[in-house]
């Protein structure tokens, strides 16, 4: 069965080109994914059709109010018998990565919520306890671009999306080192040879597999440790799976 991922937004037609695009749009051609864009607004019930409202208390700019997102969460999780594991984009969320990505992979169903505005009431993300997910320390304007990396990076993780199998596995991020922990990749090179006499290393031409094997996993490792040392830190944290899934969430091994 294929991956269904919702996605509840202000602007789903900023969204739609870029699901149609590239890798997304042929996994979703491809039958891998499908994806199911819903405007929030058309949950709201006044006639200006107000999805947000100014905050108690008094700071700036504007919040995204329970009832018409709630509705739409509730209306959206009702046109598929599976269950949904809910994901609110959030600059206060959990950071994405991609063990993270991994495994939302695996689920049948995911529903995406892309805030915009200074934020959602805090009462709904309580009433529909959501994952929170990040996808960096810094500011953008809404969750809809982070809910666009999030499809991308999930998608093609998905059986049948990429061209060949070890594609994602050849990866920065997905390549392991000692230990299992995840190293950046190494450099590449293609021809000529000689380039603004640049050569590129003998041991690459020299047909030995196992020194060319040898040399990746060297310069895979200096390179990791020169630009990017908390990779190779005593592990990277395991998943909180659990508790930070829907309620509605698919049964899991975990009692
Ligand atoms: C800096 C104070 N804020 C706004 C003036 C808080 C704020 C609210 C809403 C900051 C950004 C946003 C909109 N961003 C997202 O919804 C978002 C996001 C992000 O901004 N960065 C990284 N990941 C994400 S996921 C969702």
């Amino acid at each position: 069965m294929a991956l269904r991922i919702d996605i509840l937004t202000l602007f789903p037609e900023a969204l739609g080109p870029t699901l149609d695009t590239s890798i997304p749009g042929r996994a979703s051609d491809g039958g891998a994914v499908s994806y199911h864009l819903h405007n929030i607004r058309d949950w709201t019930r006044d006639k200006h059709r107000t999805v947000d409202d100014r905050p108690f208390g008094g700071e700036p700019g504007m919040v995204m109010m329970c009832q018409p997102l709630h509705d739409a969460v509730m209306a959206v999780e009702g046109l598929d018998d599976r269950p949904t594991c809910r994901i609110l984009m959030s600059p206060q969320g959990e950071r994405l990565s991609q063990r993270r990505v991994e495994d939302l992979a695996t689920r049948p169903r995911l529903l995406l919520i892309a805030g915009h505005y200074e934020g959602v009431d805090e009462r709904v993300i309580e009433e529909l306890q959501p994952m929170e997910l990040s996808i960096g320390d810094y500011v953008l304007s809404g969750g809809e671009i982070p809910a666009l990396v999030l499809v991308d990076a999930v998608v093609r993780l998905l059986p049948g999306v990429l061209g060949h199998k070890d594609s994602a596995g050849a990866d920065s991020f997905a390549a392991a080192g000692p230990e299992g922990r995840r190293l950046l990749e190494g450099p590449h090179y293609t021809r000529p040879r000689q380039w603004h006499g640049r050569t590129v290393p003998d041991v690459l031409v020299s047909g030995d597999h196992e020194a060319v094997r040898q040399w990746r996993m060297r310069m895979m490792l200096d390179r990791t440790r020169q630009r990017r040392p908390d990779l190779l830190e005593a592990d990277a944290q395991p998943l909180p799976r659990t508790p930070l899934t829907a309620t509605t969430d698919e049964p899991t091994d975990e009692p």
